[in-house]
């Protein structure tokens, strides 16, 4: 203990004097050369070596993870150790996950300590190349941003054997192929989450038989595939092999039976001719551009309700966040079933879900509010304009009320309620002009880069934690500040208590994200630019209509009461 130890003052002088030091240093200090005793049980007990590196691998422990695996070396050789040892781990874990009796953030716990073990017998293998089960060149699409998916396939491919080339986002079917030949890749995987990241694959693959390269095999995962889409149209377009993966596990299922030269599909002679006709673009939600074209039909919305007073004319920006107070509206079924994955076990209700939820996960929650809050910068651009609906579009005035400033056209349904965004606005012959809300929100970019660096460290499972921390947190703040926006528009007579009640939009008017059904043109977001200029919120468009930083989001907001949710087919 320090000799120069200052004790707390005595409760009576207290008051008067200054405190001199910091309590929580004066206790650290006290407690220095006091070493704890580790009372646990020792996990391994009574485990040969082999079964004591499977369950390093299998319960994602690291500590003495280095001294086992020294141990191992005495009787077996590195590659031994990955091969026959470490990655019968690995496929335990993936045979858990598939049972469902293993839950994701757990599996990537998993993959860090394989990572880690690799890591630490490298310096003692004379040849890693060449000992892997297979290599896969991974890439996002051209034109698409989202990382996270191909990523967390990289994670599980290269931390089960294969060889993982990843060269990231928007790449070129250029790059992609130039890139597998350098690597000497077996399989192209490629990844994307947007519509039109689906008809970039098919192009690709038409570009590979175009090129002779279709003796590559690819994969295909991301949102907006379909299984029916790649194994029966895309199949049909491929000379090669190409196949679907749902998530990374079947990507590595695809993986080992490429590797055992068990094709599902014998690879084609030819293809006919008329290859773009060929693909039911419905399979993956491309809207067919008839539904834009407005025939005279309109839907049985009421055209007559009272529009709100205009709360200012133009776009106004906000950045005065309480972060914790933005948390509030994390919907948490999302951040934990959604973005984290934690799933039901086998057997259990409900009720149990709930209570396992509460002690495992609502932890990690609030660590995590705690350790982004610093790093999460919410910013807002918003605003109020004049408009009116002309058949399936919506016309946008300049601040006289009846100056075209520009018009969003939107699909119309072709059954049901026959519905379309327009039809939620005061017609133009009604004389009677409407206001359309939008809004841009953005948490900024130093989540993301956070969750880069998780990633390029091999924290897998905190890159998982973090990214859904992030998405979500952008996701509130849309919540949040639609909120306001009905507070503003003196629509909030129907506002809920209950937050579940919020997250399922049981309010006043509906919020709708352009790329959605609703108002499926991305392209769409360069109008809403046009509007509210969030330039100076620091977010910019990029060429492909991505909002860029990536955790952004931006929507129309309608104050009609009957505006929902609808689907277009
Ligand atoms: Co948005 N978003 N989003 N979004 N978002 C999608 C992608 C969308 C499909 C939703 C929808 O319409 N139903 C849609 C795109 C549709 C389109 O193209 N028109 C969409 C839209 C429109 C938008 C905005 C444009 C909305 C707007 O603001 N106007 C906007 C754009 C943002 C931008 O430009 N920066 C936007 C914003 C956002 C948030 C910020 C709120 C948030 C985060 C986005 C982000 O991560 N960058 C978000 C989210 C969360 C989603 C959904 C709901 C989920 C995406 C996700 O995180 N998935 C998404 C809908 C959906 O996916 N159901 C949607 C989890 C991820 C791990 O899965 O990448 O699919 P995934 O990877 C999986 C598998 O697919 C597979 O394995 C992976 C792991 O298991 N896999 C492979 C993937 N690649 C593989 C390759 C392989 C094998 C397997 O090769 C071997």
């Amino acid at each position: 203990m320090p000799s120069t130890l200052r004790l707390p003052p005595n409760t009576a002088m207290a008051e008067e004097r200054t405190c001199t030091y910091d309590p929580l240093i004066e206790l650290m200090a006290r407690f220095e050369n006091v070493k704890l005793k580790d009372t646990s049980a020792d996990p391994f007990e009574g485990l040969g070596i082999e079964d004591i590196l499977k369950k390093h691998i299998v319960d994602g422990i690291k500590k003495n993870l280095d001294r086992h695996l020294d141990q191992a070396r005495q009787t077996y050789a590195p590659l031994e150790i990955i091969n026959n040892i470490l990655l019968d781990g690995m496929k335990t874990v993936g045979e858990l996950f598939g049972a469902g009796k293993m839950q994701l953030p757990f599996v990537l716990q998993s993959a860090e300590v394989m990572k880690s073990a690799v890591k630490i017998l490298e310096p003692y293998m004379e040849k890693v190349e060449g000992s892997e089960k297979g290599s896969i060149l991974l890439a996002t699409v051209a034109g698409d941003v989202h990382d996270i998916g191909k990523n967390l396939v990289d994670i599980i491919l290269s931390n089960n054997g294969y060889r993982v080339v990843n060269i990231g986002i928007k790449q070129p079917i250029n790059t992609i192929l130039e890139q597998c030949k350098t690597h000497n890749c077996q399989a192209i995987g490629m990844s994307g989450l947007l519509v039109k990241s689906t008809l970039i694959m098919r192009d690709n693959l038409v570009e590979m038989n175009e090129r002779g390269d279709h003796e590559i095999p690819v994969i295909l995962g991301g949102a907006a595939l379909t299984r029916s889409y790649v194994e029966e149209d895309l199949r049909a377009i491929y000379k090669g092999n190409v196949y679907y993966a749902k998530d990374a596990f079947e990507g590595l299922d695809l993986m080992e039976k490429l590797g055992e030269g068990d094709s599902t599909q014998t690879p084609k002679e030819a293809v006919d001719a008329d290859i773009p006709e060929r693909v039911s673009s419905h399979r993956v939600g491309v809207v067919d551009p008839q539904l834009f074209v407005f025939d005279g039909v309109s839907s049985d919305v009421a055209a007559d309700i009272p529009v709100p007073e205009l709360p200012f004319y133009g776009a106004r920006k906000f950045d005065r966040f309480d972060v914790f107070e933005l948390y509030k509206f994390i919907n948490p079924i999302a951040l934990f079933r959604g973005q984290w994955q934690f799933k039901r076990e086998e057997g259990m209700d409900n009720t149990a879900f709930n209570v396992w939820l509460e002690s495992n996960v609502q932890p990690i929650f609030a660590r995590l509010q705690r350790e982004l809050a610093r790093r999460i910068q919410p910013k807002v651009k918003w605003g109020y304009f004049w408009c009116n609906s002309q058949g399936n579009d919506l016309i946008i005035y300049q601040e006289d009320q009846k100056t075209e400033r520009l018009r969003f056209t939107f699909p119309r349904q072709r059954d049901q309620r026959r519905l379309c965004l327009a039809d939620f606005f005061r017609p133009v012959d009604s004389g009677v002009p409407d206001v359309a809300a939008f809004h841009l929100v953005t948490i900024g970019n130093e989540v993301t880069l956070h969750e880069r660096s998780l990633f390029e460290s091999g924290n897998f499972q905190d890159y998982l934690l973090v990214h859904g921390m992030g998405v979500e947190t952008a996701e509130a703040l849309a919540e949040y500040w639609h909120q306001q926006i009905r507070r503003e528009m003196g629509i909030d007579d129907q506002e809920p208590e209950d937050k579940k009640l919020l997250f399922s939009a049981k309010y006043h008017g509906a919020r709708y994200s352009f790329g959605y059904p609703a108002c499926p043109n991305l392209e769409d977001q360069a109008k809403l630019f046009e509007l509210l200029q969030p330039q100076d919120i620091g977010v910019e468009l990029s060429s492909e209509f991505m909002l860029m930083p990536e955790q952004s989001t931006s929507a129309i907001i309608v104050h009609h009461p009957e505006a929902k949710y609808f689907n277009i087919r």
